[in-house]
């Protein structure tokens, strides 16, 4: 047992439609969407409404309207996508409102997940 011969590991073979983001590029320009997010507002009961319109204006550059529209279905159904951006855009909205909330000492929570 002790003198069988070690295999050496195998590699899987990298083939070349992964190597290219698995995907038939070869006639075509390379510019590759990048992946957005969902940034995501959640109900709690002790945020006030306007504290998350206001956030809704001005980190999510919507309108007033938009805002306070958005904050009420959120309010109704638990949890709201706020906006779409590339990943480190959204997560820097994520650390906003998680920031801004805090400041405030109320427990508003948001998140990103892939569109
Ligand atoms: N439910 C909160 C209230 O009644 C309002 C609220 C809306 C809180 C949206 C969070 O993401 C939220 N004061």
């Amino acid at each position: 047992m002790a003198d069988e011969p070690k295999k050496p590991p195998v590699e899987p073979p990298i083939r070349e439609r992964e190597r290219e983001g698995g995907l038939a590029t070869r006639d075509r320009p390379k510019v590759e969407r990048p992946k957005r997010f969902k940034v995501i507002l959640f109900n709690d009961d002790y945020t006030p409404m306007e504290f998350v319109v206001s956030l809704l204006e001005n980190v999510f550059a919507k309108s007033p309207s938009e805002a306070t529209q958005l904050m009420l279905e959120i309010h109704r159904t638990g949890m709201g996508v706020a906006g779409v951006y590339v990943l480190e855009i959204a997560e820097t909205k994520v650390a906003a409102v998680h920031r801004m909330a805090e400041e405030r000492g109320y427990p508003l929570r948001a998140g990103s997940e892939p569109e």
